[in-house]
């Protein structure tokens, strides 16, 4: 059968394609099979018709001599793929209709795919929704990664405390990728540089291949089809013989396991530089195997390097593959012949650098011991870069090179032709802080590009409630055109449809009512509010912040159990680094003040505490969309943008937050009265930090936030071992750099705004409501169009 000829897609044409590759694709009989092997036939079935579609995307790009779009990065948040397939290719009735029929519950078909974690949360999340949209906007593009054999962490608690365990994605098959033996690429590391005929020639130490694994990213509708294309590190000789013929079986299986270490783990840090060896190996790795298929892509269509900056736009997501610039210059001067300045000139045209974080301690910066051992001639290469710059801006003392170290956002900043933040606090605190030097020289180069989120997952498919009612009112378009949500805008004044709005939500909430209740033994009533915080744990987004309100307010309850309080339950998830003790002890605090809190008989109708294990992409699906209230709460100046925040609102949530990020630009479209604003502005953060015992003299004005803080320190959570939190408390009341106590009051106060607009119901669809209809900007088709014009120079085909 010719692919360009599949038969149109009926529920009869589905249930045969799935049976066909049940029998052909693996080999079973439906009495035989299990979930597993249905969940594999059905994808099978849908990827096959997202593969003309992908071949005729190359074909146009080619024909078209059409720019590409590269998106280097090291983490790519996928989640689940195949809903996403079938919602974008529009088989969502067929296929479940055809499930029905082969007595399957499409459901749990779709459950038993396993959560491609390959990502530890915004960063990654936001390249995976980029991915999505620059399909649906049909700009010739690529992503490239590492196909990690293991991602990030399984989370449990064991007497609240969190517990890694390895995650092990690929133990169950996985039915999206291509494996391409072909695209193959040795990469070597270490070794010596020697001069010869005036060139330098690097000679490796140690090498291994990288070997390519596609799968195609479908936007909406299918009409365009990109590829993820993920590295994985394989022996170059895969087998010592000569080991082996010794009888030394373990020296024989050696070279294999050294070299597939380097694409084995996903590191679990978000915000925190380890500077280990082995990160900046799997740094260069990915890399250079881009950016030789890069090269090898360009080479099969174009003869002259010069066009490379026309042709190509490669995007750095934050410093991981900073070392393209050197590589690439590398490649151009020393292998390909060109003079330095020229090969420096046109890596400059071609690279751009985005960042997501002004955090000191997550700015990358390698020891040149390090560096040098791994990369001898990439050293000489960025020092060759330093001089240049410095040559050509004189008047500063500017250089990316000082302690003994390469620091990559300034090398990155100095490589790329545009370098953006991600919210335009971010950005403009990028201008001022980090990077005021380097962007008084450069004062064209630093752009500003709002996250986004895909609609077509983070509302079109993890809320088919909403959708329905959406599509039922305006048509269908604003799932490829966001902004058109503001057409429901006039429906909130109609009482009949905000009933329509509040039945979703409250139907979403029963259903994860019910799943609470299944999986985590938790009885939760669907009328109350459900208030979320779902986020990496990290001191700077004040979880804790969240719990001491919590605190507060079961004390208050209990005071007076009978004063017709708001019923809400407190969800929160997320993972902690595992080597970053205070976040892992705000979990176990947490864990806690659950146990205690649900167990109280005299406060539980009003408040129940939950912190739900292994938070990922599968788990914010489910409760995103059964959300009333958004935890957006970190200290101004702290979160780049945030991207959680968008999903929520876009979902009807309203935020109660900080004015940080993206927050910012959230409060003005979807109105101050439709946003709870708290807290210290991001000047007001830093003058705070000046004032002296800061943190005492908040704690002395505010008795709610002293006896909260003082049952945390007693042992009302820990009985068994009262000091357990002391150091919590020590350091809320001293040092206190996140501020948390000067901005207790404060949340308090907007806290309790919250309950009395929630009592209002009517009040509160009508807020939810706006929230929905003026949130189509946060679309990420909206972030990729600026990133296509502003940067990329691309194009939609
Ligand atoms: C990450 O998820 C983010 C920043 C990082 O800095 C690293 C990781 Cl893994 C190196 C997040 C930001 O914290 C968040 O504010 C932002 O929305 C997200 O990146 C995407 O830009």
């Amino acid at each position: 059968m010719n692919i360009a000829t599949l038969p149109a897609v009926s529920t009869d044409t589905l249930r045969d394609a799935i049976l066909s590759h049940l029998a052909y694709s693996f080999g079973k009989t439906p009495e035989a099979a299990q979930i597993e092997d249905w969940r594999m036939a059905l994808s099978f079935a849908i990827r096959d018709r997202m593969v003309a579609r992908w071949f005729e995307a190359t074909r146009r790009t080619y024909e078209a001599e059409a720019k590409r779009v590269y998106y280097l990065s090291m983490e790519f948040l996928i989640g689940r793929l195949l809903e996403d397939g079938i919602v974008n290719l529009r088989l969502q009735e067929q296929a479940r209709a055809a499930l029905y029929d082969l007595g399957l519950d499409y459901d749990a078909v779709l459950a038993d795919e396993p959560d491609a974690a390959l990502g530890n949360g915004g960063l990654g999340r936001l390249a995976a929704c980029f991915l999505e949209s620059l399909s649906t906007l049909s700009c010739p593009a690529m992503g490239y990664g590492i196909r990690y054999e293991h991602g990030l962490f399984r989370q449990s608690f064991h007497d609240g405390r969190q517990v890694e365990a390895p995650e092990t994605w690929l133990l169950q098959r996985h039915a999206w990728e291509f494996e391409r033996p072909e695209a193959r690429y040795r990469i070597g590391f270490g070794g010596q540089v020697r001069e010869s005929g005036g060139r330098a020639v690097w000679t490796p130490e140690e090498e291994v291949d990288a070997e390519a694994f596609d799968t195609p990213i479908a936007g909406w509708q299918g009409h365009w089809v990109n590829t993820l294309r993920l590295w994985s590190a394989k022996a170059v000789h895969p087998f010592d013989l000569t080991s082996f013929n010794r009888g030394d079986f373990a020296a024989a299986a050696a070279p294999e396991a050294l070299a597939r270490t380097i694409s084995r783990v996903l590191y679990p840090d978000d915000t925190t530089e380890q500077g280990k060896e082995l990160r900046l190996k799997q740094e260069f790795f990915f890399t250079a195997a881009a950016l030789r298929d890069i090269l090898r892509r360009f080479d099969s269509e174009y003869d002259d390097l010069g066009r490379l900056p026309e042709k190509v736009a490669i995007q750095l997501n934050d410093t991981h593959p900073a070392i393209a610039g050197p590589e690439l210059v590398r490649i151009l001067h020393d292998e390909r012949g060109i003079d330095f300045d020229t090969a420096m000139t046109l890596a400059q045209g071609t690279l751009n650098y985005t960042n997501h974080t002004l955090l000191p301690e997550a700015l990358e910066s390698w020891h040149e011991g390090v560096f040098g051992k791994l990369l001898p001639r990439h050293l000489q290469i960025v020092d060759r870069i330093d001089d240049a710059h410095a040559r050509a801006h004189p008047s500063r003392g500017f250089s990316m090179r000082a302690d003994h170290q390469v620091r990559m956002g300034e090398l990155s900043f100095v490589m790329a032709n545009r370098v953006n933040g991600v919210s335009a606090l971010h950005t403009g605190l990028m201008k001022e802080t980090v990077f005021a030097e380097l962007n008084a020289l450069h004062p064209e180069k630093i752009v500003n590009q709002t996250n986004g989120v895909t609609p077509r997952r983070w509302l079109l498919s993890c809320n088919p409630g909403l959708s329905e009612l959406i599509t039922d009112t305006i048509g269908d378009g604003w799932v490829a055109d966001l902004e058109r949500l503001r057409e429901i805008e006039p429906e909130v004044e109609d009482a009949g449809w905000r009933d329509r709005f509040a039945a979703a939500k409250r139907a979403n909430k029963a259903t994860l009512s019910d799943w609470l209740g299944e999986t985590q033994g938790l009885q939760v009533d669907p009328e109350a509010m459900f208030d979320i915080q779902i986020k990496r744990m990290h001191e700077y987004k004040r979880q804790h912040l969240n719990i001491l309100e919590a605190i507060a307010h079961w004390q208050e309850i209990k005071d007076a159990p009978d004063a017709g309080w708001v019923p809400r339950i407190k969800i929160f998830a997320g993972k902690a680094a595992p080597g970053y003790a205070f976040a892992k002890d705000i979990i176990r605090l947490i864990n806690d003040v659950s146990r205690v809190v649900n167990a109280d008989q005299a406060t539980r109708e009003a408040l129940q505490v939950a912190f739900l294990p292994n938070y990922n992409v599968t788990l914010a699906e489910r409760l995103i969309p059964a959300a009333d209230l958004s935890e957006q709460i970190s200290t101004a100046g702290k979160e780049a943008s945030g991207t959680g925040n968008m999903k929520f609102a876009l979902n009807g949530a309203p935020t109660i937050g900080t004015l940080d990020g993206a927050n910012v630009e959230i409060r003005e479209h979807v109105g101050a009265e439709n946003f709870f604003l708290f807290g210290m502005t991001a000047p007001e953060v830093t003058a705070r930090r000046e004032v002296e015992a800061h943190a005492r003299q908040a704690i002395e004005a505010d008795p709610r936030l002293a006896r909260a803080l003082e049952a945390v320190g007693s042992g009302v959570f820990s009985p068994d071992e009262p000091d357990r939190y002391a150091h919590i408390v020590e350091n809320l009341s001293g040092h206190d750099y996140f501020l948390v106590a000067s901005d207790f009051t404060d949340y308090w106060r907007a806290q309790r705004e919250v309950d009395s607009a929630y009592a209002d119901r009517d009040r509160w669809t009508r807020m939810a409501a706006l929230n929905t209809a003026r949130s189509g900007w946060f679309s990420s088709d909206r972030t990729i169009r600026g990133y296509m014009d502003d940067i990329w120079g691309a194009k939609s085909l």
